[in-house]
């Protein structure tokens, strides 16, 4: 009886250190986590930000021109080159073309990327875009954003 006491109480403390090491070991992953984050953080170049990433326009009659603008600012540290802007093909017809304001961005500074949804009456039903946006962007090369509505009969 004694015997096993006594096993049970150095038991006791045992436990308690593997759940110390177990907690140590654990805190140190996460700060090796934060480490890691802080690098890509943190990390120099240009980055691209834009103020919304979808345009939903709902119900729109037919031949009535909708103008949609998103605006991308190089929240980066150094020049910020827009390779290519354009609308494709979701859902429906007929991308509208991009209009790019500037393709140079330098840090903080913003531009716009331009869209006329304008459907015929031939064209009625939903139109979905993906907005591909290719920069030097040092993390994200490459974004989609949307653009959609549908387009009514007269
Ligand atoms: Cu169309």
């Amino acid at each position: 009886m004694r015997g096993k006491r006594q096993e049970t109480q150095r038991a006791g403390p045992g436990f308690i250190l593997a759940l110390m090491a177990l907690a140590a070991l654990t805190l140190a992953a996460c700060a090796g986590d934060k480490e890691a984050l802080a690098q890509v953080t943190f990390a120099g170049g240009p980055r691209l930000q834009v103020d919304r990433t979808a345009w939903d326009l709902g119900n729109v009659p037919a031949g009535k021109a909708v103008d949609v603008v998103f605006n991308l600012t190089n929240v980066g540290d150094s020049p910020l080159v827009i390779e290519n802007a354009y609308a494709r093909v979701v859902e429906g017809c007929c991308p509208p073309p991009a209009k790019l304001g500037t393709t140079k961005l330098k840090p903080g500074a913003t531009t716009t990327l331009d869209f006329r949804y304008s459907m015929g009456t031939s064209m009625v039903g939903p139109h979905a875009f993906d907005v591909v946006v290719a920069t030097n962007d040092a993390v994200e090369p490459e974004i989609h954003l949307i653009l959609k509505g549908v387009s009514l009969g007269e």
